[in-house]
Formats: structure tokens, C-alpha cells, sequence
């Protein structure tokens, strides 16, 4: 067996500037405090690179570069922040203290993400600190939300009591969160700190400061879900690290492990490619901490340091093939991992609407378009949620569907929200379409240094267009997935979805069809280069199509899947003309 010691992997000779910056860096706290009260707007670029492990990212609002005096552009620096929520669990409290430090010291807006974590936008170098310390003091936490290491772990956030599976698999998600957590003391010497006295804690060092992780932890992210065999809402097979859970009669026997999925792309680099998670094999449940351990640990030793276009887990195990990566995984474990249980994903709910708990109360799946939470104009979303946070008090969950849930809630509290929207100009879940519903739209513009075209701010309307074509289809109870994205980074991992419009150039998309709500098959492209304007009649053909010549019960992903993008194609474009 191994020792697991950080070892030198086999691309170190030529690291990349990002892991001198980590290797600098004395487990990431580099130059970060000197840079942070030198008086200029932003970092210099390996305090860039290490900041995102403690969750921000120097961006600027793309809109407001301006050339000045016919000089270079100039970039109005301010940062995002991730804050961490494992399995999408918190409380009305901490929600709204968000929701204050959105306003207070962000652009006023907060937004729930595909990853089931929040994001706050727009905050200026010098209220960095002051930040940090507000989610300190929420209970919350920013490191590790972005970065080299393990990110926010995501798990079916549904609060089902007396069903002892989903309580266990959400109590596994919160120990393993706490083992794969970055041990480094930077955090909380460089954002924690007493402003006043200046108290300082111990300084980072030694071997045993990051026991899994090592000096220069991962060489990319690395992103973990667990997902039930009847509900995928986590998207298992689009993670570096998948458990899907197997149980019977109320029992979980242990869980299925899959190992290296993945979506982004990066067009330039042909020998990049989206993949789903393979499965590697079952464990019994008191193995879960070991083999996420093994597989992080593996990771950390053979992906590709030189190169961080293909050093994600999926090419890890692209370039040493499935079993010498299992035999590798299971020299880490320190035995033979058992082959994979027959249970594999079957189901998929977004949780939105009104349920029954189990213990006789409720919870609501409120729908949060794209996941942002703000007030414009006669939308008032964010005071509706403020009046329903402090008023009812519910319990709080994200989904991995950038919506929330409201827990223990009373037969009562489903008037008393639709009250609560409707006075502030929000549709309740049960007002909107199924389309928009089943709708994800990455960020993209005007924040996001990587969009190539808008996502986010269009989406909204491209399914106003949709809407009526889709009901005079008679299509309206249909749910397949139409995922948006500003580029092929593929944040609302839209390569497994039944339609999927992914950023090409500035208003011109690609077209992907063929995935499916469980997330288990990838799409294939469909049409390249497509106009924002024509996307509405070009995915009205589709459904036409689709609408002509299904078979029954088949759904939409599983439709074009059969027929094929080129049949597709054919059918649509006839339509088109005639
Ligand atoms: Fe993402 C980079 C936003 C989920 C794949 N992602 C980014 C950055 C940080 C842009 C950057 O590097 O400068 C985006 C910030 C934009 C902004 O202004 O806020 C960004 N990603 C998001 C979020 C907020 C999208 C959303 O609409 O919710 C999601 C935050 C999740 C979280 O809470 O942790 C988000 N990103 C994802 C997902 C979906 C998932 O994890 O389930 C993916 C696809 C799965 C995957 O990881 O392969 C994803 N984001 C990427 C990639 C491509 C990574 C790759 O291996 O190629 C990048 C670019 C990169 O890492 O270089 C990226
Ligand atoms: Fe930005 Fe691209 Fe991710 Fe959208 S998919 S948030 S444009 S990196």
C-alpha cells in the first residue's frame, strides 16, 4: 500500500504558473495580506490565482470598460464571492444576513448556483475583509468555494423525515465535507483577523498542515455529489466524484462510486471534451471517508500539473485508462474496491412545488429564475423573500437547480407566500411554465472574464418566445432541461441536457440535443453558430418535430437520442421552409 504522501507527479517538471503560485505560496497565503492594503484596486496575478481557493475572484464589469484617450482599456476591479453550502442546507438567517451583504457591500443582488452555494458580486478590494468576516460570523465559510481543492458538496437538499436514506446520505455529505476541507490557517490569518488589535494567529507550515492535500493541493478543482438511485437532482454524473446511494427497505447497503465526470470545454484545445462520471465500484457506507480520500489523494498525485486545460479528474483517467486508475484508487484504499451494485439513476425531481415532509409538516420548492435573487422595477423578489424569511421563518435549501426550498412550513404558509409574491409582483412555482421551470442559465455577462455571450440576461426572454410555440405544440406539460451557457465552460451543464445552448461568439450559440433529465447520457451538437434571434424558431422546429413523430411516453432527450441530430435536422429544416 501507498503511503499517500504528497509525491511529485509525473508532469511536475514543467508546473504551470499556477502551481508556482501555490508552491510559493506557503499553503495559499502568498502575498494576499501585503496586496490587500497596498492601495491598489485589485491583485497582482499569483495572489489572483490564489485567491479563488479562499472564494473570490478579481473580475470587472465588462460593461464599464471604457478606452481612455484612445489608451489600453481600463477595468473597474471588483470581486465575486462563493460561499459555501454544503448540500444546499441553511437557515433563514443566514439567508437574509446574504441577502444584507449583498446590499450592504455587493451590487445589491445575491445568486443561488447550479452548485447549490451562494455568490455575491461587484465587491470592492477594500471591503474584502470586512466580507469575510460577515460570513465568519454567519456561521458560513468561503474558502475552498472555488479553487484547487474540494468544492461545495452537493446532495438532494429535499428534507423527506422518517426516510432515515436521504437523513444519512445528508449526514455523510456534512462529515465528508469536513474531512476533504483545506486544513491551511491563511484563511483565517489573512480574513480573520482582529482589525483593531491586529491579533495574529500562528503562521502556516509544516507537513502536516494539509494531510490529503499536500504544499501545492489539487491541480484542478474537484467537485463531489451525492444522488438516489429515484432522484438525481444533483447531477451525479457530471462530478469528479459521484456517490449514488444503495439502499433497500429503508437501509443504505453502501454506495456506488463514479469517478471523473466533467463538462468544460475549451474550444482552442481539441483534446479537451465534457464526460460523464464512470462507474469505479461500491463501498459500504464506513468507507465513504477512504475512498473519497484514495480518489482526491490520486488525483492530487497523478493529474496534470504542467498543463490546466486537461487537469481535471476525467483526464486523469483518460490518460492512465480506467483500470490502471481503479488499480491506482484501490493501492490508495488499501484493498480491492467490490464491483458497482446493478442501482444506477432512474429518477429526477427539482423539488418544486408544495409537499408533504413526513412529519407532518411542509416544504415549498420556490422557483428562482437563473438563480438570482433581486428587485427591478415591479419584480420585487428580493423583498418577497426578505418578508417571507422573517415572517415565516422557514428552513432554507438550495437545489442544484439554482431554486430554494422552504422547510417546516404549515398547511397555512402556502397562502401566506403566493400572498407574499403576488404583492411583490412574483409568480408562485405553480404560475410559471414547465419550460422555464426545467430552465438554467449560467451567469455569463457582465461579470464572468470567460463568457463569450450573454446567458443569464437573455435566457428569461428567449423563453418568452418560447412559451406560446411550445403551448400551441400542446406541449406545455413536457419537462426536458434547456440549459444556457455564455461559453463551453458549461457552468449550467448544459452537455447533459435534453437542449442545450452553449455561447459560441457574441450572440451566436451552439445548439446541443439528445441529453436527458437524468443527466446520464451526453447531448451531441445540433446546429453551430446560430443567431440569439433565430434559437426561438430553430428549437420550435425541434419540438415539432419532436411533437410529429414521437412514440409514446418518450421523452424529449430520448427522442431526438433515437432519431438522431441529422434526422433531426432534416425534418426541422423542411419545417422551417415550408
Ligand atoms: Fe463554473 C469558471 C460560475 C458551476 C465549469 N464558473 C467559472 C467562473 C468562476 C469564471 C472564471 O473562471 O473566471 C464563473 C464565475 C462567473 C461569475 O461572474 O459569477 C463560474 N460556475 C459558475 C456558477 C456560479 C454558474 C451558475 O450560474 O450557477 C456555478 C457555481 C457553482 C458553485 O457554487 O460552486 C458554476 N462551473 C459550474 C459547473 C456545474 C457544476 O459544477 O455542477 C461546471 C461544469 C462542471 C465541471 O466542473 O466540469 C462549471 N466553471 C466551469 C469551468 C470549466 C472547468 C473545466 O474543467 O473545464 C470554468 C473555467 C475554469 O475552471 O477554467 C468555470
Ligand atoms: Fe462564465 Fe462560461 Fe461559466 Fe457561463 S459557462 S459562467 S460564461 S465560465
Amino acid at each position: 500500500m501507498s503511503d499517500n504522501a504528497p509525491r511529485e507527479s509525473p508532469a511536475a517538471a514543467k508546473p504551470s504558473a499556477v502551481e508556482l503560485a501555490k508552491v510559493a505560496s506557503n499553503y495559499l497565503a502568498g502575498d494576499i495580506a501585503k496586496e490587500l492594503v497596498d492601495g491598489a484596486p485589485g491583485f497582482g496575478k499569483p495572489s489572483v490565482q490564489l485567491l479563488k481557493n479562499h472564494g473570490t475572484y478579481q473580475q470587472d464589469d465588462r460593461e464599464t470598460r471604457k478606452a481612455v484617450d484612445g489608451k489600453k482599456s481600463e477595468r473597474q476591479i471588483s470581486f465575486m464571492i462563493r460561499t459555501c453550502v454544503p448540500g444546499g442546507k441553511l437557515t433563514a438567517e443566514q439567508l437574509l444576513s446574504a441577502m444584507d451583504m449583498g446590499d450592504e457591500l455587493g451590487n445589491g443582488t445575491i445568486r443561488l448556483t447550479t452548485r447549490q452555494a451562494i455568490q455575491h458580486h461587484g465587491v470592492v478590494k477594500g471591503d474584502l475583509k470586512a466580507f469575510m468576516q460577515k460570513v465568519h460570523a454567519n456561521q458560513m465559510t468561503t474558502l475552498a468555494a472555488c479553487g484547487d481543492v474540494e468544492r461545495n458538496i452537493m446532495c438532494c437538499p429535499a428534507p423527506i423525515h422518517g426516510n432515515s436514506v436521504r437523513d444519512e446520505m445528508q449526514a455523510t455529505l456534512d462529515t465528508l465535507a469536513k474531512h476533504l476541507a483545506p486544513r491551511t490557517r491563511a484563511y483565517y490569518e489573512i480574513w480573520l483577523t482582529d482589525p483593531d488589535t491586529g491579533e495574529k494567529t500562528l503562521a502556516a507550515g509544516g507537513a502536516e498542515v494539509e494531510p490529503i492535500y499536500g504544499p501545492t493541493y489539487l491541480p484542478r478543482k474537484f467537485k463531489t455529489a451525492f444522488a438516489l438511485p429515484e432522484d438525481n437532482c444533483t447531477d451525479v454524473y457530471a462530478n469528479d466524484l459521484g456517490f449514488i446511494v444503495v439502499h433497500e427497505n429503508g437501509k443504505i447497503l453502501g454506495y456506488n462510486v463514479l469517478a471523473g465526470g466533467g463538462m468544460g470545454v475549451t474550444p482552442s484545445a481539441a483534446k479537451t471534451f465534457p464526460a460523464l462520471a464512470k462507474r469505479l465500484g461500491f463501498v459500504p457506507p464506513e468507507d465513504v471517508l477512504a475512498i473519497a480520500e484514495a480518489i482526491v489523494k490520486v488525483q492530487r498525485d497523478f493529474g496534470n500539473r504542467s498543463d490546466r486545460k486537461t487537469a481535471r479528474l476525467k483526464y486523469t483517467i483518460h490518460t492512465m485508462g480506467l483500470e490502471a486508475f481503479r488499480a491506482k484508487v484501490e493501492e490508495y484504499f488499501g484493498k480491492p474496491l467490490a464491483p458497482c451494485h446493478p442501482a444506477d439513476v432512474h429518477g429526477f425531481d427539482d423539488h418544486i412545488g408544495w409537499f408533504e415532509q413526513g412529519d407532518g409538516m411542509f416544504f415549498y420548492g420556490f422557483n428562482v429564475e437563473n438563480g438570482r435573487v433581486h428587485d427591478t422595477g415591479d419584480f420585487r423578489l428580493k423583498t418577497a423573500l426578505r418578508r417571507i424569511l422573517t415572517e415565516i421563518k422557514p428552513g432554507v435549501r438550495i437545489t442544484a437547480h439554482q431554486s430554494l426550498l422552504f422547510t417546516d412550513l404549515v398547511a397555512t404558509d402556502r397562502a401566506r407566500i403566493a400572498d407574499i409574491l403576488h404583492a411583490h409582483g412574483v409568480k408562485t412555482s405553480e404560475e410559471i411554465s414547465t419550460l422555464r421551470r426545467w430552465s438554467m442559465a449560467c451567469v455569463a455577462l457582465p461579470t464572468c472574464g470567460l463568457a463569450v455571450a450573454e446567458s443569464e440576461r437573455v435566457l428569461p426572454g428567449l423563453i418568452d418566445s418560447l412559451e406560446p410555440e411550445v403551448a400551441k405544440l400542446g406541449l406545455s406539460n413536457d419537462a426536458f432541461t434547456l440549459r444556457m451557457t455564455g461559453c463551453p465552460n458549461a457552468c449550467a451543464r448544459p452537455y447533459n441536457s435534453d437542449i442545450g445552448i452553449v455561447g459560441r461568439t457574441a450572440g451566436k450559440y451552439t445548439i446541443f440535443l439528445g441529453g436527458r433529465l437524468l443527466g446520464d447520457r451526453l447531448n451531441v451538437q445540433y446546429k453551430d453558430v446560430v443567431p440569439f434571434e433565430d434559437l426561438a424558431r430553430e428549437i420550435t422546429a425541434v419540438l415539432a418535430c419532436y411533437k410529429a413523430e414521437r412514440q409514446s411516453g418518450e421523452t424529449l432527450g430520448d427522442f431526438c437520442h433515437r432519431k438522431g441530430v441529422d434526422g433531426v435536422r432534416t425534418w426541422a429544416d423542411q419545417w422551417l421552409a415550408g
